[in-house]
């Protein structure tokens, strides 16, 4: 009997197990994150850094409306653009990204700027982003912090 009652309780917990296990990769999330990275900072008392993630969503169309990272006060989405040969950046409210569609940010697009960071970037570092999209919900990633010029290659 006793046996019996444990065998039950191990095959509920197997069972949540495989539940919780599943849950992260699933589809219930339908983007997959592909690369991640940052550059890391000129100098030591840079206060503003950016980062670059290229994702797939699998299914329907989905909109990026947030970004957050515990390695700056502020995270917020930017693009850069042309402007009279100059390049500037402008802040994004969000990113669309089409059914079965590709995001890629990059140098000169779109960038995840974070401004305040709580210490310089460094090469080989990683850093935590928090991605929030208005179907999929939040997705968590680690970039690689690289050069920094990194992604002009
Ligand atoms: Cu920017």
């Amino acid at each position: 009997m006793r046996k019996t009652l444990i065998e039950v309780a191990a095959a509920i917990l197997l069972t949540l197990a495989a539940i919780l296990a599943l849950a992260p990769g699933a589809s219930a999330s339908g983007v997959m994150i592909t690369k991640a990275y940052a550059r890391a900072s000129a100098t030591p008392g840079a206060q503003s850094g950016a980062a670059y993630v290229s994702l797939m969503v699998h299914g329907d169309a989905d909109r990026l409306v947030a970004v957050s990272t515990p390695a700056a006060k502020m995270a917020g989405l930017h693009k850069s653009v042309l402007v009279d040969g100059v390049v500037k950046m402008e802040h994004v409210d969000a990113i669309d990204i089409p059914a079965h569609g590709r995001l890629q940010m990059k140098p000169g697009g779109y960038h995840i700027m974070m401004m305040g960071l709580t210490q310089p970037l460094k090469e080989g570092d990683e850093i935590e982003l928090t991605l929030t999209f208005e179907k999929a919900g939040e997705v968590k990633v680690n970039a690689t912090v690289g050069g920094v010029a990194a992604g002009m290659n």
